[in-house]
């Protein structure tokens, strides 16, 4: 983290773990955003990455399965809270908040991007968010923020929500404007000048010199139709009757292909969520739903269990329990959120 000019700048720099977030990292830009909101002298913030391979691919749920394994289930509730606490003083920053995302971008790395005023892809860039694969939920601020988007679509879509969320699809920089995940887009080349140009000229006069087009359409419009048909249901079984009778079988088996290693508890769970954030007032009560859903599903098994067969052993067997989502009972979910 360092101050150029009047830009604060914060620098993700644990390129051995694809910058995935840590305590540490949470609490560094917390500590940062605090100090430069009163500071006069900051009147933007920039955040990037310093790892060729990409911005930030979560949180650092492998520390966090070690906690749970260690009997610590309270201390990993405290990093959830505080990491979804940043999510929210980033939506509500007073100052201009820009993230550059040249290549991957997931989970945790979406929270403190996704939120601020200007989140710049290049073509290097993808975004999903994987969590079913680890048996955990839609968090960091997106069961919200993914249902009110509107990008240059121009209008929200809370099916389109659910899909994103369930099936942790990828999406292109085209996806990503289209949908409303990103507002611009710079060419990678283009990125050293366009930071030394942020931090000259500020944040819009920069984009207005290297904000450029992408070169493909987005894939992800193409599948709207077929999203609305399918993915616009408050329960899984709702969504998942919608998906069998579908008259489209290709999207339906390429839907059944990204969720083919996904948690049936972690999906169910997710729908619940979804369901319960469409009408919360502000992204705090969206992100307190998530709070206290995380709270349940990380005590479940399949959290451990997921962790472990994508990000620890990198098996990708995982053996979630229960293993079909008729055998998932949605109420414990339900209990919790508001
Ligand atoms: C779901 C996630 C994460 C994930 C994969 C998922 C996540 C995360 C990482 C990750 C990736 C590469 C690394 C690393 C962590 O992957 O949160 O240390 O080198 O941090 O399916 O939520």
């Amino acid at each position: 983290m360092s101050v150029r000019q009047a830009t604060g700048v914060l620098e993700l720099n644990r390129p051995r773990a694809l910058n995935s977030l840590n305590p540490e990292m949470i609490d560094i830009i917390t500590d940062a955003l605090a100090d430069w909101r009163d500071d006069d002298r900051v009147t933007q913030v920039l955040i990037v990455s310093n790892s060729p391979k990409g911005f930030c691919a979560g949180g650092d749920v492998r520390h966090a399965r070690d906690q749970i394994l260690a009997g610590d289930e309270t201390g990993v509730d405290e990093f959830f809270r505080t990491e979804y606490a940043l999510n929210n003083g980033i939506a509500g920053y007073p100052k201009p908040y820009a993230a550059i995302i040249d290549g991957v971008v997931m989970g945790g790395g979406l929270g403190v991007s996704a939120h601020g005023s200007h989140r710049i892809v290049t073509d290097k860039a993808f975004a999903a968010m994987p969590e079913m694969a680890i048996g955990y939920v839609t968090d960091v601020g997106m069961s919200c923020l993914f249902q009110r988007m509107t990008g240059t679509r121009g209008q929200a879509s809370p099916a389109l929500a659910t899909f994103l969320g369930l099936t942790g699809y990828r999406l292109t920089p085209a996806d990503m404007l289209w949908s409303g995940l990103a507002t611009h887009h710079v060419n990678s080349e283009l990125v050293t000048a366009l930071i030394d140009a942020v931090v000259t000229d500020g944040i819009d006069a920069a984009l207005a010199e290297y904000a450029s087009v992408p070169a493909d359409k987005s894939a992800l419009a193409g599948m709207i139709d077929d999203i609305e048909a399918t993915f616009g249901h408050d329960t899984w079984a709702g969504i998942d009757a919608a998906l069998q009778s579908h008259g489209n079988p290709g999207f339906v088996e390429q839907v059944r292909g990204l969720m083919a290693a996904a948690s049936p508890s972690a999906v169910v769970a997710t729908v619940e969520l979804f369901a319960a954030n469409r009408t919360v007032a502000d992204l705090r009560a969206g992100l307190d739903n998530e709070e206290k859903l995380g709270e349940v599903i990380r005590r479940q098994p399949d959290f451990v269990e997921g962790v472990r067969a994508v990000l620890v052993d990198k098996t990708r067997d995982a053996a979630f329990r229960p293993a079909d989502t008729a055998d998932v009972d949605p109420e414990p979910y339900r209990a919790v959120l508001s």
